[in-house]
């Protein structure tokens, strides 16, 4: 099943120079990028992204990070797009994370943990709504596409 997905390269990965390091691990596994852009969060942007967790203790920690600085956003597309990049992210709490997955190669901490990835198909159409605006998505086919199914 073709998905869309959304990686968000968190302000910590991106004062940390590791974009481009992220972003190659996404097109190494053969996923397609239809979306890609830099932005400077809105409080109200933050909310929505992290409306479950609005109220929760840990809330103004993770709201002041996610603030304090650019984020990549990135729309992926792909078959099981939505479970690979999870799996390629890694578990949350990264000093928990496997090595090899982003989270376990390059983090050490639970709120500073480099990427947030979508947790399930209409989970990501909501959050890429938030950081795309209508026909930022791109279609278009990869001349390798018969290579990677
Ligand atoms: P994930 O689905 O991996 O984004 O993880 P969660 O929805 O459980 O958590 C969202 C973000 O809140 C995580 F990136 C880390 C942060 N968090 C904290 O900072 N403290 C906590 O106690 C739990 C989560």
């Amino acid at each position: 099943m073709t998905e869309k997905t959304l990686l968000m390269i968190k302000p910590d990965a991106v004062q940390r120079s590791l974009i481009g390091r992220i972003i190659s691990r996404i097109e190494e596994k053969g996923l397609k990028i239809i979306g890609l852009q830099m932005l400077q969060l809105t409080e109200s942007q933050v909310d929505q992204l992290y409306d479950i967790h609005v109220g929760k203790t840990f809330y103004p920690l993770l709201q002041s990070f996610i603030l304090s600085g650019p984020i990549v956003a990135i729309g992926i597309q792909g078959k099981n797009a939505v479970k690979v990049i999870r799996k390629l992210a890694g578990i949350t709490n990264s000093p928990e994370a496997e090595p090899g997955t982003i989270r376990g190669d390059y983090g050490l901490d639970l709120t500073k943990n480099i990427v947030h990835a979508s947790d399930a198909v209409e989970r990501a159409q909501y959050e890429l709504s938030i950081l795309f605006k209508k026909g930022e998505l791109v279609e278009y086919e990869l001349i390798n596409k018969n290579w990677i199914k």
